[in-house]
């Protein structure tokens, strides 16, 4: 796993974790939905209205429509093959155009493009159109590693959260996806998140949210998601950012609003260190 790449990047982070690394208590282990399970196939259970329609879309038309060309496909041209093979048609017609079939093909696979173009747009409208937020949570991503800014009226904190070695990993948490520092986040809520980098594109991605939005330095980009259950989370940087690109994951943990509160009180105390600057900003500040 690119084990040298890791131990330096490690090394070199450990000074400015040391600030942020001691775990903040974590209230009752919540159930595992949001990761990947040995033999899985097929999407993450969706936790959020926008992946349900994405599976929909995926199971209701994507999949048909493939399958259905597909097979058609296969079909037309096995009649092909025994239909008009040199054995079974020795003199072959000489026919050139025919105009009804022209149309047809033509008109066809256009109408099956509609068939997909509308639930799709509707998609994506859904995604990009953001209600009105219950709250907003600032991912900045780094090189590589995610910091989680929290609202003023949220106690204003913020924190890096990075890959846990293998060596760290408590039973029951999964490699390559677990972090230090994990986000919490209150089940129900609208929860917009407002994403940025540091220094090259990332994105910010969380399958069973229904959210892959690129983190782009100087540019906000903004995405949404509405967790219905809780539970623990798991996503990771999707776009190739650089050599560490495989050990940035995300696990956000949603939990109930009483287990919120408690959380956020212990960060509050954890993360809101040196007047408030955090981390990320020290990085901003001094280039
Ligand atoms: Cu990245």
């Amino acid at each position: 796993m690119g084990g040298h790449s890791f131990a330096i990047r490690a090394a070199s982070r450990a000074g400015a974790t040391a600030l942020v690394a001691s775990a903040v208590a974590s209230p009752a282990a919540a159930a595992l939905v949001g990761a990947p399970q040995p033999g899985q196939i097929g999407l993450l259970p969706a936790n959020t209205p926008v992946q349900a329609d994405i599976e929909w879309f995926h199971n209701a038309i994507l999949l048909p429509v493939t399958i259905g060309i597909s097979v058609l496909v296969l079909a037309l041209l096995a009649y092909v093959v025994f239909r008009f093979n040199e054995r079974a048609n020795p003199t072959p017609s000489r026919t050139a155009h025919n105009g009804p079939l022209e149309i047809a093909w033509t008109v066809l696979p256009a109408l099956v493009l509609v068939v997909i173009a509308v639930p799709s747009f509707r998609l994506l409208a859904e995604q990009l159109v953001i209600p009105e937020p219950d709250m907003t949570l600032k991912v900045t991503a780094s090189q590589w590693h995610w910091n989680y800014g929290y609202p003023k009226d949220a106690g204003g904190f913020s924190f890096d959260s990075l890959i846990k070695e293998d060596k760290d990993l408590k039973p029951g948490e999964p490699r390559l996806l677990t972090v230090d520092n994990a986000v919490y986040l209150p089940v129900g809520k609208v929860i917009e998140v407002d994403v940025t980098s540091q220094d090259v594109i990332h994105s910010f991605s969380v399958p069973s949210f229904g959210v892959k939005i690129d983190a782009i330095p100087g540019r906000l980009n903004k995405a949404w998601f509405k967790p219905e259950q809780e539970g623990v989370f798991y996503g990771q940087c999707s776009n190739i950012c650089g050599i560490d690109h495989a050990f940035m994951p995300i696990e956000i943990h949603v939990v109930s609003q009483d287990a919120y509160q408690t959380w956020l009180a212990g960060a509050k105390k954890q993360f809101a260190r040196a007047d408030g600057l955090d981390v990320a900003d020290a990085e901003r500040v001094i280039p």
